[in-house]
C-alpha cells in the first residue's frame, strides 16, 4: 500500500482497530507520491496528516516485535564506520560505490571521506597497480551533511576484480568491471515478482530454498458492497485468481499494478532481444514467450477479472478487509473482496492493456484481441464516469491508493489507445495541455504516455508533434542531469527526494534519462546520470548497503515483507528493492534510525516500513535501468 493511503487509512481509524488490523506488527507498503506536478497538492496533504497521526502510528509499531535483528545491523555499521583516522566527527570513513559491478565503458565514480589525501589508487586481481589518479576537492552534501571527494576511475576498462585505496581510509573498497555486469541483477529483479506471485505454489525447481505453498487462491472472492450493481450483488462471488502481491502485504491494487505491470512491459517493448535471450527459470521458462512477458501475464490475468464484464469498469482493488499479521501465505485465510470502482482503476487498466494488446500480439492474436477489447471497455466507461474517486468503505482498513487528479491517467491510457489502434481520435484525448515530462510515480503517470511514444516514436502518425515529445523529455532530462554536476556524491538527488520510496524515486530519474537518451544518443550526461542513479541505489550512498537484497556486499537482511519475515529462511527473499532512505518523521520503530539526516534515516528492520518495505512498483524501475545500462552501455 502507499504512503498516502497509508496516512489516510491511519487517520481514519483508532489507536485500537488499527492493533486489531494489523495483529500487533507493521503494516504499510510502498509506493512513490511524487513531489512533483500534479502529486504535490495530495503530497504535501499527506505529510500534514503524518505529522498530526505520529503519535498514535509511533504506540502501534512500538508493539512489533523483530527489532533486535536489526539493532545488530546498526552497531556492525557503527562498527564500521567506527574505524576512523582523523577527519571530521560526520564524515564516514567508508568509500562508498556500486557493489555489484560496472559494464566497462560506463562512467564508475566511488565517493570518498574528505580525508587529506589527494590522490587514489586501484590495484586488479594481481594487486598491480593499474590507476593512481587526482581526488575531486571536497564538497558538503547536504542530504547527509557529509564532506566528500570523488574518485573517477572510469579510464579501467578491462574486465576484473579491483580495488581502491586512499591514504588516511581504512577500509579498501572492492568492485568488478564486466560485460554483463547487470544480466543477474535485472534477472533477480523480474523474479522478484515470481516470489510475489498470489495463487500457486512455489516449487523447489524453480523457487529454491524459497519454495512456499500457494496462498490465496482467489477464486471465491466477495463484491463488497461499495462495487455492488443490479448485476453483481452486494457478496456476489466472483473468481479473480493469479496476480503479485503488492507489497509486503497480501492485497493485489489496479492502480498499482498498473504502473508496475507497464515498467515491466515498457521495458521488454524497448529492449525486446535483450529479453528474448533471459531464462527466469520460472514454470514457463521453455515456452514459446519470454519470460519476462510470463512473468508481467501473470498479474495481466489477474487484472482482467477484475474488470466487470457488464459494464466494464474495473474493480479498485482485491483485498482481506484487515492486513494479515506476519505469517505465510498459505496462513492468511481471511475473506477476500472486491471493492469499488474508479476512474484512475479504469484507466490505469486501460493503459496497461492497451500496450498489453500491442506487446502480446506477436505470441498470441487471440490474447491481445481480448487485451484491447478490454481496454477499450474500460476505456468507455472512463468516459462516461470521469470522476468516480476511490473513497475508503468503514470496513476496508487496507490500502488505497487514492487519487483525486484523473488527468494525467486520460492521458496515459489515450497515448496508449492510441499506438496500438492507430486511431488518432484516441491521440485527441491525449492532452497536449498536460505539460511538461516528469518522474513518474503511481498518482502521476502521464510521462507513461511519453515512454511509450518515445519508444514508438518511427511508427506515429503526423498527429503527434515529436519534437514536441523530445524537447519535453530533453528539458527534464538535462534538468535532472544538471543536479549530478553539483551534487558532491554526483547524483541528482537532493533533501526533496528522500521520501517514502525514494529508491524507486532515484529510479525512475534514471529511467527517464535512459527514454531521452535514446531520441539523442549524443546526450552522453544522460547516460552517466542514469548511472550514478543505479550506483546509488547499489551502494553509491551514505547508508554502505546495496539496498537490492541478495545484490552487492551489503545488502537489506530484514524487509518488511511477510514472506521474508515469516519464512525458515535467514534474511530476505532475494531481488527486491528496498524504500530507502527517508528523511520524513517516522515511528514505525522502537528501534532507532541511525540518524535525523534524510539520506542517513535507513533501517534495515523489519519494523521499518517507512523506509524497508518492498513493492512491486519499485521494483520495476530496477528491471527497467538494469536493463536499459546493460544494453546502452559497451
Ligand atoms: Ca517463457
Ligand atoms: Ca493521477
Ligand atoms: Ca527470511
Amino acid at each position: 500500500m502507499s504512503r498516502q493511503s497509508a496516512l489516510q487509512y491511519l487517520s481514519l481509524i483508532t489507536l485500537s482497530s488499527l492493533l486489531a488490523a494489523c495483529g500487533g506488527s507493521g503494516n504499510g507498503g510502498g509506493s512513490t507520491p511524487k513531489p512533483s506536478s500534479a502529486a504535490v497538492s495530495s503530497s504535501s496533504v499527506a505529510i500534514t496528516s503524518s505529522t498530526a497521526i505520529s503519535s498514535s502510528s509511533s504506540v502501534v509499531i512500538s508493539s512489533s516485535a523483530p527489532t533486535s535483528s536489526s539493532a545488530a545491523t546498526v552497531s556492525s555499521s557503527s562498527a564500521m564506520t567506527s574505524s576512523v583516522s582523523s577527519s571530521a566527527a560526520n564524515v564516514t570513513t567508508l568509500i562508498k560505490l556500486n557493489q555489484v559491478g560496472y559494464k566497462p565503458n560506463s562512467e564508475k565514480l566511488a565517493v570518498i571521506p574528505a580525508v587529506a589525501a589527494t590522490t587514489f589508487t586501484v590495484k586488479d586481481a594481481y594487486n598491480t597497480v593499474v590507476l593512481t589518479a587526482n581526488l575531486s576537492s571536497a564538497k558538503t552534501w547536504t542530504p547527509s551533511a557529509e564532506s566528500v571527494k570523488l574518485a573517477d576511475f572510469s579510464s579501467i576498462t578491462a574486465e576484473g576484480d579491483y580495488t581502491l585505496t586512499v591514504d588516511g581510509v581504512q577500509n579498501t573498497a572492492s568492485f568488478k568491471i564486466s560485460a554483463n555486469a547487470y544480466d543477474a541483477l535485472n534477472a533477480g529483479a523480474i523474479k522478484a515478482y515470481y516470489y510475489n506471485r498470489a495463487s500457486i505454489d512455489l516449487l523447489e525447481e524453480y523457487a529454491g530454498v524459497y519454495k512456499r505453498a500457494a496462498g490465496h487462491a482467489d477464486t471465491t472472492v466477495y463484491v463488497h458492497e461499495s462495487a455492488a450493481t443490479s448485476l453483481r450483488p452486494a457478496n456476489t462471488i466472483i473468481s479473480a485468481p493469479k496476480g503479485w502481491y503488492d507489497a509486503g502485504d497480501y492485497n493485489l491494487y489496479i492502480v498499482n499494478s498498473g504502473i508496475s505491470t507497464y515498467t515491466l512491459l515498457a521495458a521488454y517493448e524497448k529492449y525486446p532481444t535483450y529479453f528474448q535471450g533471459q531464462n527466469l527459470h520460472i514454470p514457463e521458462s521453455g515456452n514459446a514467450i519470454p519470460d519476462v512477458l510470463d512473468e508481467a501475464l501473470w498479474n495481466l490475468e489477474w487484472m482482467l477479472s477484475m474488470q466487470d464484464p457488464n459494464d466494464g469498469g474495473v474493480y479498485h482493488k482485491l483485498t482481506s478487509k484487515n492486513f494479515s499479521g506476519f505469517v505465510m501465505p498459505s496462513a492468511d485465510t481471511s475473506a477476500r473482496y472486491v471493492v469499488g470502482k474508479t476512474t484512475a482503476a479504469a484507466l490505469d487498466f486501460a493503459a496497461v492493456m492497451a500496450a498489453a494488446s500491442r506487446i502480446y500480439k506477436p505470441y498470441d492474436a487471440t490474447l491481445s484481441t481480448k487485451m484491447l477489447d478490454a481496454a477499450k471497455a474500460a476505456w468507455v466507461w472512463a468516459k462516461t464516469n470521469p470522476t468516480v474517486y476511490y473513497s475508503q468503505p468503514s470496513d476496508i482498513k487496507t490500502g488505497e491508493y487514492g487519487d483525486g487528479n484523473v488527468a494525467d491517467e486520460f492521458a496515459w491510457a489515450a497515448a496508449e489507445l492510441y499506438i496500438t489502434t492507430e486511431e488518432d481520435a484516441y491521440f485527441a484525448d491525449f492532452n497536449q495541455s498536460v505539460g511538461s515530462a516528469d518522474v513518474p510515480g503511481w498518482p502521476n503517470v502521464k510521462s507513461l504516455g511519453l515512454i511509450s511514444l518515445a519508444h514508438n516514436i518511427d511508427s506515429l502518425s503526423y498527429v503527434v508533434d515529436k519534437d514536441l515529445l523530445k524537447s519535453r523529455l530533453n528539458t527534464l532530462a538535462t534538468n535532472i542531469s544538471s543536479q549530478k554536476t553539483t551534487s558532491a556524491y554526483g547524483v541528482p538527488l537532493t533533501s526533496g527526494d528522500f521520501y517514502w520510496g525514494s529508491n524507486s524515486g532515484a529510479l525512475n530519474k534514471a529511467l527517464m534519462l535512459t527514454v531521452a537518451y535514446e531520441l539523442d544518443n549524443t546526450k552522453t550526461n544522460y547516460l552517466k546520470t542514469a548511472q550514478s542513479l543505479l550506483d546509488y541505489v547499489l551502494g553509491r550512498n551514505p547508508t554502505d548497503y546495496s539496498f537490492v537484497t541478495g545484490f552487492g556486499v551489503k545488502y537489506p537482511q530484514n524487509v518488511h515483507h511477510r514472506p521474508s519475515g515469516s519464512d525458515t529462511v535467514a534474511g530476505s527473499i532475494p531481488g527486491f528493492l528496498a524504500g530507502g532512505a527517508n528523511g520524513e518523521n517516522k515511528t514505525d520503530c522502537t528501534t532507532p534510525y541511525p540518524s535525523t539526516l534524510s539520506a542517513k534515516s535507513y533501517l534495515d528492520a523489519q519494523c521499518s516500513y517507512m523506509t524497508n518495505e518492498i513493492a512491486i512498483n519499485w521494483n520495476a524501475p530496477l528491471v527497467y535501468v538494469s536493463a536499459a545500462l546493460q544494453n546502452l552501455t559497451e
